[in-house]
C-alpha cells in the first residue's frame, strides 16, 4: 500500500509517520511504501525523519521516498494524507489564507487526479481542512468526490473525552458522538444522539452550551496556550483512526465523524465538505440517515454550514474551484 504524506517534516508528520509505519493504521500485515512530500527548504529535515524511520527497522515498512514534486509524490498512492498547508500568520486576511492554500491544494488535487492509484483515499488535515478538501476534490474530476475527506476526528475524540470526564463514564462506554459542520470554532459537537453504556446521555443543557461545546470547539487554542504549539500527537492519532475506520469499517452500533462531501442531507447544501455522523463498511463512508434534529441542533448546524458556504463563495470568487 503506497501512502503519501504531505508536510512530512512538520510536527504532525513527525507524530504520524512512525505510527503509520508501525502498522497502527493498516494493521501488522500490510507492507507500506511511504512517500513524503515537502517543500524544498524542508527536504533535509524530511531526510532526517526518513533516517529515523530506517532506524526503527519496522518490518512492514518496505520503502521511503522523499520528494518536493507533487506529481511524483502521489504516483500510485492509495492513501494521501494532506497535512502540509499554509498557516495563518499575524495580520493575514482570510482571503490571503484561502488563496495561499488554494495554491497548494489545487495542484495537489490535480496531481492526485493524474497519478494516484484508482483506489485513492484522501484525508485533508491541513487547515482550513474542509475547504482545502473541497479545492483538492474540485481539481480531481476523475476521482469520485467521496474519496476526498476532511479531518474532524480530532474534534470527535475531544468531545468523547470531555463527555467521559464530565459523566465519569469510561470513553469505551460512549457511542454515537457527532461533530457537524466545519473544523473550526463554529463546529457543533452534538450529544443529542450520544449514548453512555447504551443509554441516552443525561446532562444539563446549561453544561452543554456553556462548557461542553466551547471546550471542544476551542480545545485547539487551549493546547497552543499550554504547549506553545498546536496539537500534533492527538491530530496524528485522529488521522490514523480516520483512515483505519474508513478502510477497516466502524464498529456495529456506533458511528464516527468525518468531513465528507454533502449529498444535501440534513440541510447541508450538496457539494460542501462538512462533518457528519458516518459509518464505514466496504471502504466507503455512509451518512447516518434519519436522525432527528431539534431546534438547538438546527441553529448550531446552520451556523457552521453558513461559515462553510462563506468559505466556498470566497474560494469560488478567487477562481480556486
Ligand atoms: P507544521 O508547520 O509543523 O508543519 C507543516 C509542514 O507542511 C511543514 O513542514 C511545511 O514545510 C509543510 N508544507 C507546507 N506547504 C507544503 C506543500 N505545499 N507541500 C508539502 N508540504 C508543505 O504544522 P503541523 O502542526 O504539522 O500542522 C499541519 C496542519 O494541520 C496545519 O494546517 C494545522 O492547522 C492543521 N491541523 C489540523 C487539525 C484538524 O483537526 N484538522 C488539527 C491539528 C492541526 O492544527
Amino acid at each position: 500500500m503506497r501512502i503519501t504524506v504531505t508536510g512530512a517534516a512538520g510536527q504532525i508528520g513527525y507524530a504520524l509517520l512512525f505510527r503509520i509505519a508501525s502498522g497502527a493504521m493498516l494493521g501488522p500485515d500490510e507492507p507500506i511504501q511511504l512517500r513524503l512530500l515537502e517543500v524544498p527548504q524542508a527536504m533535509r529535515a524530511a531526510e532526517g525523519i526518513a533516517m529515523e524511520l530506517d532506524d526503527c527497522a519496522f518490518p512492514q515498512l518496505a520503502s521511503i521516498d522523499i520528494s518536493d514534486d507533487a506529481t511524483s509524490a502521489f504516483d500510485g498512492a492509495s492513501i494521501a494524507l494532506l497535512v502540509g498547508s499554509r498557516p495563518r500568520t499575524a495580520g493575514m486576511e482570510r482571503g490571503d489564507l484561502l488563496a495561499a492554500n488554494g495554491g497548494i491544494f489545487g495542484p495537489q488535487g490535480r496531481a492526485i487526479n493524474d497519478t494516484a492509484a484508482e483506489d485513492i483515499r484522501v484525508l485533508v488535515v491541513g487547515n482550513p481542512a474542509n475547504t482545502n478538501a473541497l479545492i483538492a476534490a474540485s481539481h480531481a474530476p476523475d476521482v469520485p468526490a467521496s474519496r476526498f475527506t476532511a479531518m474532524t476526528r480530532l474534534d470527535h475524540n475531544r468531545a468523547l473525552s470531555q463527555l467521559a470526564r464530565h459523566t465519569g463514564a469510561p470513553v469505551s462506554s460512549l457511542t454515537r458522538m457527532t461533530i457537524w459542520g466545519n473544523h473550526s470554532a463554529t463546529q457543533y459537537p452534538d450529544l443529542s444522539h450520544a449514548l453512555v453504556a447504551g443509554d441516552p446521555v443525561s446532562v444539563q443543557q446549561d453544561w452543554v452550551e456553556s462548557e461542553f461545546i466551547p471546550t471542544v470547539a476551542r480545545r485547539g487554542a487551549a493546547i497552543i496556550e499550554a504547549r506553545g504549539s498546536s496539537s500534533a500527537a492527538s491530530a496524528a492519532n485522529a488521522a490514523i483512526e480516520h483512515l483505519r475506520d474508513w478502510i477497516g469499517g466502524t464498529p456495529d452500533g456506533d458511528w464516527t465523524s468525518a468531513g465528507i462531501v454533502s449529498d444535501g442531507s440534513y440541510g447541508v447544501p450538496a457539494g460542501l465538505v462538512s462533518s457528519f455522523p458516518v459509518t464505514s463498511s466496504g471502504g466507503e463512508w455512509a451518512l447516518v440517515p434519519d436522525l432527528s434534529i431539534d431546534a438547538f441542533s438546527r441553529s448550531r448546524i446552520d451556523a457552521s454550514v453558513a461559515e462553510l458556504l462563506d468559505e466556498r463563495n470566497a474560494v469560488e470568487a478567487l477562481g480556486l474551484l
